[in-house]
């Protein structure tokens, strides 16, 4: 009989979409950061998924300083894989996302594998006041943000990080991103077993219905056979059922306050860890086993704590 895989519990702490005013829970100063990012690995996340935030007004920041404080202490306190974000603020460069991951050296991190409309401005309308001032112009604003990552930038960030031996988190919000892995494997800028990222519910991707799941999952094995390893993030109201189901599917999953605030329909989740043991309870209950960070080492070929400059 084959052994089950375990499944690997990513959590993305903070992000860029979510700002103060919409939830308490949303960690932004390195302190709160590197609390919650402990506690999510103590709760079962085997990979943190990083951004950093101005310490002062909780706006997204790519600045090496703002990285430099949380990281050594998530490092101290666990074994779990440190993932930086290349996505870092949206409307920044290729050049200025790269830097933290450049800098810090981490086990993994991220990578949109496109250019698209990446917009969240809906959530502006349920809010009438806001905690800081750049909040309400940064979210109604982001129905004219285009999220670029083009084939030159991609390259760019696979060469400047390539001497890092980093594992991507390889971003997929659409099929056609899929597709653009593909093209980029085949020029030889990332090499198996890669990890892919299936993302639903982003306003500009692919919805968040299991049909659009599981053809995502039937193309990404039409076009890269044995050779990946997946996992699935719903934005907002999908993040619990899309993990569920992805689980069920031999999936790995993604939680976190940076893609969904609730813990359920209606009510805000009160930390990342309170996301974290919530799918760690239902995988568990529907028969499967949670990865530690040395599996999901192992399951993604990475290089190991050891190898990271923080
Ligand atoms: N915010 C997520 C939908 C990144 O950091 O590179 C996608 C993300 C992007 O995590
Ligand atoms: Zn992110």
């Amino acid at each position: 009989m084959s052994k089950k895989k375990p499944i690997i519990i990513t959590c993305a702490i903070t992000g860029a979409i979510h700002t103060p005013t919409m939830s308490d829970a949303l960690p932004y100063t390195s302190d709160e950061i590197a609390k919650q990012a402990i506690e999510a690995s103590e709760a079962g996340a085997s990979i943190l998924h990083l951004h950093a935030r101005n310490p002062k007004d909780g706006s997204p920041s790519v600045a090496t300083e703002d990285f430099a404080i949380f990281l050594p202490r998530i490092k101290q306190a666990t074994n779990a894989v440190v993932n930086i974000s290349t996505g870092g603020s949206l409307t920044l460069s290729i050049q200025d996302r790269v830097k933290p991951a450049n800098t810090f050296s981490p086990e993994m991190c991220s990578l949109n594998m496109g250019s698209m409309n990446f917009s969240f401005h809906p959530l502006a309308n349920r809010y009438t006041e806001w905690k800081f001032d750049w909040e309400k112009d940064y979210v109604a604003g982001s129905d004219g943000n285009i999220f670029r990552n083009t084939f030159r930038d991609i390259k760019e960030a696979a060469e400047t990080l390539a001497p890092h031996n980093i594992k991507f988190e390889h971003e997929c919000y659409d099929v056609g991103h899929l597709y653009n892995l593909k093209f980029c494997m085949d020029i030889g800028l990332f090499q198996a077993p890669i990890f892919i990222q299936f993302i639903f519910g982003i306003l500009g991707g692919i919805g968040p219905e299991v049909d659009n799941l599981v053809f995502m999952k039937r193309t990404a094995d039409r076009l890269f056979g044995n050779n990946y390893q997946w996992s699935v993030l719903g934005a907002g109201a999908a993040q619990m059922p899309l993990a569920t189901t992805a689980s069920q599917m031999g999936g790995n999953v993604r939680v976190g306050l940076e893609d969904s605030l609730y813990i359920r329909r209606g009510k805000l989740a009160i930390s990342n860890a309170q996301q974290v043991a919530k799918i760690s309870k239902i995988v568990q209950d529907l028969g499967s086993r949670v990865a530690t960070p040395d599996e999901a080492r192992e399951i993604l070929a990475l290089k190991g704590g050891d190898r990271v400059s923080f």
